[in-house]
């Protein structure tokens, strides 16, 4: 008989928000409300640029409202028009932003071994119209920068990066922040650094640095003098402090989603056709991800196993499915895209994001391993007719 109550009682989310200092958020935000300045290039705002500069090794941080908005912000800076190539396995923001914008994203595939953009299929994809290559740091893994790199010098693209689940990353000894002409970073509540709501334009650039700051602002000089079109991209003093609330705490919370990835890797193997994606030793990571790939030939399908997690109050997250080459209004446009994405198509049916930050401790690791052992093993009992386990 099957134990019908849950195995936790409340609720273990992905995406849960990793506070480093409640007590620091709180005399920062107090500090805001006594000076009377709530945003528009403040103080909180101006250290927070600061810090993130200064740990990515960047020259300029220009901090954004959310990362969605610093992607526009960048695709306007770098002049991006026509197509661009993309992945259609990332979340949807990068692709809207494109589009948002009228420029036409054209999906490329994805290396399953990274989930980033497969420079041979980026290549394919150029044509006369393409302008840039906007390149997705999936699950903070870093895309084949040098690749990349290399397609975008010889055919003339402008390369920038959307780098929102990669703060804290680096590809082998170089930072994520410093690839392309510009990376954006998402400082979303569910991310590694969490601002509440927030991102930022980091680039070498000083031109691209002085327009993105530019177009944060509607595109002022001074108090009344616009020089360009511009939106309002500014952060708010109460999203700053919520980030340097939380920079101190960054070092920990690598080493608790660490010790928690090895968990759920030392757990899942041996489960058959279940595996943890892999990290490339050779790049720091900050291990905000912990993707389940459920493949071919494991005994349950992805969706028995997200259906029976959740039902024991463990909420996984089949992110990014569908890809977005499946989604309105790209599945309109062009309903064959998935046709030339075979790896994405592949991939995207079989991952499960599972919990982990400071929302889960490795004993409670040890609980989720068993109910993915459980849904495995009785999905084999069922196959062959057995009971044990059913
Ligand atoms: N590029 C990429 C590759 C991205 O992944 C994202 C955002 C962006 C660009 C755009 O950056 P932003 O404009 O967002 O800065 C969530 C986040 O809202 C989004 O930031 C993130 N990626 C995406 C991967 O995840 P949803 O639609 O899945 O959110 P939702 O409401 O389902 O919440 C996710 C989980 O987090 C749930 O289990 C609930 C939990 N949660 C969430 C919040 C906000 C909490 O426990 N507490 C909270 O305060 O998009």
């Amino acid at each position: 008989m099957r134990n019908d109550t849950p195995a936790f009682s409340e609720p273990l989310h992905v995406g849960r928000p990793n506070l480093a200092s409640p007590e620091k958020f709180i005399e920062l935000v107090n500090g805001a409300l006594s000076r009377k300045w709530l945003s528009n290039d403040g103080p909180l705002v101006r250290e927070l640029e600061a810090q993130v500069a200064n740990y990515l090794g960047v020259k300029h941080c220009v901090a954004i409202t959310n990362g969605t908005i610093a992607l526009e912000i960048a695709i306007k800076v770098a002049g991006l028009t026509g197509e661009v190539i993309v992945p259609s396995w990332t979340f949807i923001a990068t692709v809207h932003a494109l589009r948002w914008l009228g420029v036409t994203p054209v999906f490329a595939d994805i290396d399953p071994e990274t989930h980033c953009l497969d420079p041979e299929s980026v290549r394919r994809k150029i044509t006369d119209r393409t302008t840039g290559i906007l390149a997705v740091h999936l699950w903070g893994r870093p895309a084949p920068v040098a690749e990349l790199e290399a397609v975008a010098r010889e055919r003339s693209l402008t390369l920038i990066y959307d780098a929102a689940h990669a703060f804290g990353v680096s590809a082998e000894d170089k930072m994520i922040g410093n690839f392309g002409k510009a990376e954006i970073l998402s400082f979303h509540a569910t991310k590694f650094f969490n601002a509440i709501e927030g991102g930022a334009i980091v680039t070498n650039d000083d031109e691209f640095a002085t327009r993105a700051r530019l177009m944060r602002n509607f595109g002022f000089v001074g108090e009344d003098h616009v020089v360009i079109e511009g939106t309002n991209g500014k952060m708010s003093e109460i999203s700053a402090a919520m980030g340097l609330a939380n920079f101190g705490g960054l070092a920990d919370l690598i080493d608790v989603n660490r010790a928690n990835y090895d968990a759920y890797v030392r757990g899942v193997s041996g489960l058959p056709g279940l595996r943890v994606l892999e990290i490339d030793a050779r790049h720091l990571s900050n291990y905000q991800y912990v993707v389940l790939l459920v493949e071919e030939d494991c005994p349950a399908t992805r969706d028995d196993i997200l259906a029976e997690l959740r039902r024991n109050n463990v909420l996984a997250r089949r992110y990014f499915w569908p890809a977005c080459h499946r989604m309105e209004p790209y599945k309109s446009l062009d309903p064959e895209a998935g046709a030339d994405l075979p790896e994405t198509e592949r991939i995207s049916d079989q991952v499960v994001v599972l919990p982990t930050g400071t929302a889960v401790n490795v004993d409670e690791i040890g609980v989720i391993v068993d109910i993915l052992r459980n849904t495995v093993e009785a999905s084999v009992n069922h196959r062959t007719g057995g009971t044990d386990g059913a």
